[in-house]
């Protein structure tokens, strides 16, 4: 479905690149998208980071359902990784990040105490697929602050820092990898986030798969918003979707209606919608 924009070629050099730079920092933010957690991340990151503190971002939480959120939360740091979940386009992120990296990287910050290194800076990179929105976080975080410092002493040249308030500084460019689109249904929540660039998928596709979706998971979503009746709900998808387009006054324009459906679900419409669940066990609610 996406492979058109991830030739070999270009994975092997993001590749590359994303190993140079991991030599310059102590610190991955790796930054996932929270409707998708596990979809909106790239299958090869954590070969890649390997022994550097990983720190994994869920963003967009005001677009994902709560519940979900906080039991993916609790399924990754159950799994050893340490997360901050965040809304980078309204929250300030950067003091609980801070908690989080000066805690993470706390015997490394005091072995440097020890051996009388006093600036006890953190340096850090952002790693995502696509949209997941490296730049907005990047943004939130060090705002206004963007005190660029040039090539340090055995730093790649053109290779900024991003000052932010506090002890921690932030490559300006963000790693940025591919997604997981081997597998359809995996390319079907990529495109309906809106990870994967419009072209590459037909719209009816994607929004026949949130039809499926909003039926089996929350049913309430497509009489309520778009007010389908009793007796349309029991037409198959493919007739619900064009019920829905008539109704529009969109006559059998249909790929305009499932663009509609998209973007409605993209910018919240149809709720706060995660499309992926962690397994049971962490599901589970705890104080
Ligand atoms: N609702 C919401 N939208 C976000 C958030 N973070 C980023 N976005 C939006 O997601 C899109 C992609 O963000 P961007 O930072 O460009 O992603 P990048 O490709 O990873 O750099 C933009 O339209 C952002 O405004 C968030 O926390 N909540
Ligand atoms: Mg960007």
């Amino acid at each position: 479905m996406a492979t058109i924009q991830w030739f070999p070629g270009h994975m092997a050099k993001a590749r590359r690149h994303i190993q140079e730079q991991l030599k310059l920092v102590d610190l991955v933010i790796e930054i996932s998208d929270a409707r998708i957690p596990e979809s909106s991340r790239n299958p090869m990151l954590n070969e890649l980071v390997q022994q550097k503190a990983h720190l994994l971002v869920l963003n967009k939480t005001d677009l994902a359902d709560e519940r979900l959120t906080s039991a993916w939360k609790n399924y990754y740091q159950d799994n050893g990784l340490p997360v901050l979940t965040t809304d980078s386009q309204h929250k300030q992120p950067l003091g609980p990040l801070l908690k989080i990296a000066n805690e993470m990287l706390a015997d490394k910050l005091k072995l440097q105490h020890e051996r009388g290194i006093q600036s006890s800076v953190i340096r850090a990179m952002c790693i995502g697929i696509p949209n997941s929105g490296k730049s907005t976080f990047l943004n939130r975080l060090v705002g206004k602050n963007v005190a660029v410092t040039g090539n340090r002493p055995g730093v790649t040249k053109n290779q900024n820092w991003l000052k932010t308030k506090q002890n921690l500084e932030i490559l300006d460019t963000p790693g940025v990898l591919w997604p997981k689109f081997e597998d359809e249904l995996i390319g079907q929540k990529l495109a309906l986030t809106g990870a994967i660039k419009e072209g590459l998928y037909h719209e009816d596709d994607i929004a026949l798969f949130a039809i499926h979706f909003l039926r089996a998971n929350y049913p309430n979503v497509i009489p309520k918003v778009y007010g389908m009746t009793a007796e349309q709900l029991k037409l198959s998808d493919p007739d619900l979707l064009l019920a829905m387009t008539k109704k529009y006054g969109y006559r059998d324009d249909f790929d305009r209606m499932s663009t509609k459906i998209i973007l409605d679900y993209r910018r919240g419409a149809l709720g706060r919608l995660t499309l992926e669940q962690p397994p049971v066990e962490s599901q589970v609610i705890r104080p």
